[in-house]
């Protein structure tokens, strides 16, 4: 059973319940985009499965205009049946719109630049040229009867007029849902706090949210585009896409379990995270940051001896997440020059000795000296204890 008990303080932080979004996974997609990501159709199969069995709501696929075998993987995961609505990410062409809904996915997300920035580099279209082309291309997609979203590129560089104006079209012609893109993650988090409260409160349409890990917010970002009203976030495993990546799952889902603990629950499988994010890191060459949310090395780790003290004897002391929910154990580190005499005894127990306090002090102390002048082995420490021990059993 978990430690950690609700009751305790240390999860489920709200205290209205309100919807979490949805999350629109984009490892597929987005990820694709990384430096290191380069996935055959067997490696998308297993990631899609892999997700889907995790419980995400969506998964963003890569545009089926891409090339062609991204064409057919769109294809095939769209046909798999899986719980997760499939959507596929698209330019603002009626061509790639026909591709897109020939693919089967139950979505498509149209995506197309309106900060002076990329208007000016990426494809010269003035504003009013922008809102023609989403009259191409949004009625088109809302007769075919997938579910349409459309995002401004960029929208953070974007005027605030000119966002509305996109959008109340966009709204008119009846998209399911608007997408605010962080692009560069240059976005506070209040700004997009209050730009996605004002869109959501103007216009009858659910909004989604898009963030880049540029200066590291796109966590806080994205929490705040939910608590100004967005119903879909964007994720990928670790975090994968363009430059240093995007809102990661794993920490949307550490923001989330801290604020309703039992409503993440519900939805995803939580005790699938650790290894979910360990293959998609192995299929992109890289290791699971140390600093990661949940799955990182250190995350559940315990070494000064005032936390290990209290951990020791209330969990809660110093986690907000019970790392049994993601089918995980803490660490609690003792060979080191900060440890303390309740870590020595509790390592004592887990070796099968009862050291009292004064040994373990003891131990304690020689821990402290030996680290003062090199790194101590783990074993170095059952040594010690064992030893301790056994001198007590001697002298009774
Ligand atoms: C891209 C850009 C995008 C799109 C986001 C969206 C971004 O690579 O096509 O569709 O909302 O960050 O703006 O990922
Ligand atoms: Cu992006």
């Amino acid at each position: 059973m978990s430690d950690h008990q609700p009751s305790s303080g240390a999860t489920s932080r709200g205290t209205t319940r309100r919807r979490l979004p949805a999350i629109i996974e984009s490892t597929l997609r987005e990820g694709e985009q990384f430096y290191g990501a380069d996935f055959t159709t067997q490696q998308k199969l297993r990631i899609a499965r892999l997700l889907d069995d995790f419980g995400v709501e969506y998964l963003e696929l890569t545009s089926p205009m891409a090339s062609p075998r991204s064409r057919e993987d769109c294809e095939t995961i769209a046909g798999l049946g899986l719980r997760a609505r499939t959507l596929t990410h698209t330019r603002c062409t009626l061509a790639d719109a026909r591709v897109a809904v020939e693919t089967g996915v139950d979505g498509v997300d149209i995506v197309i630049g309106a900060s002076p920035q990329l208007r000016r580099a990426s494809h010269g279209f003035s504003v009013d040229e922008i809102i023609g082309r989403a009259g191409e291309v949004i009625p088109f997609l809302v007769e075919s009867g997938v579910e349409v979203r459309f995002s401004t590129e960029d929208s953070m560089r974007t005027e605030i007029a000119d966002l509305l104006r996109i959008y109340e079209r966009a709204v008119d012609l009846g998209v399911h849902r608007i997408g605010i893109a962080d692009t560069v993650g240059v976005g506070r988090p209040r700004e997009i706090h209050a730009l996605i409260g004002r869109l959501s409160s103007t216009l009858d349409v659910d909004v989604e949210f898009h963030g880049h890990n540029d200066t590291g917010c796109a966590v806080a970002n994205a929490f705040c585009a939910w608590e100004g009203g967005a119903t879909h976030i964007d994720t990928s495993v670790l975090g994968i896409g363009e430059r240093n990546g995007i809102t990661p799952l794993a920490g949307w889902i550490a923001r989330v379990t801290v604020e309703d603990r039992a409503q993440v629950l519900e939805r995803y499988r939580l005790e699938l995270l650790p290894a979910l994010e360990r293959e998609v890191a192995s299929l992109v060459g890289i290791d699971v940051p140390f600093n990661a949310c949940i799955t990182g090395t250190s995350a559940f780790s315990h070494k000064a001896g005032i936390h290990t003290k209290a951990v020791l004897s209330d969990p809660t002391t110093y986690e907000c997440l019970d790392p049994a929910d993601f089918g995980l154990n803490r660490s609690i580190l003792t060979a080191h020059r900060l440890t303390g005499w309740n870590a020595v005894r509790a390592r004592g127990v887990e070796l099968g000795v009862e050291l009292c306090e004064s040994r373990a002090r003891e131990v304690a102390g020689a821990i402290k000296r030996l680290a003062d002048e090199h790194s101590v082995d783990a074993a170095v420490l059952d040594e010690l204890i064992l030893s301790a021990a056994q001198a007590v059993e001697v002298a009774r």
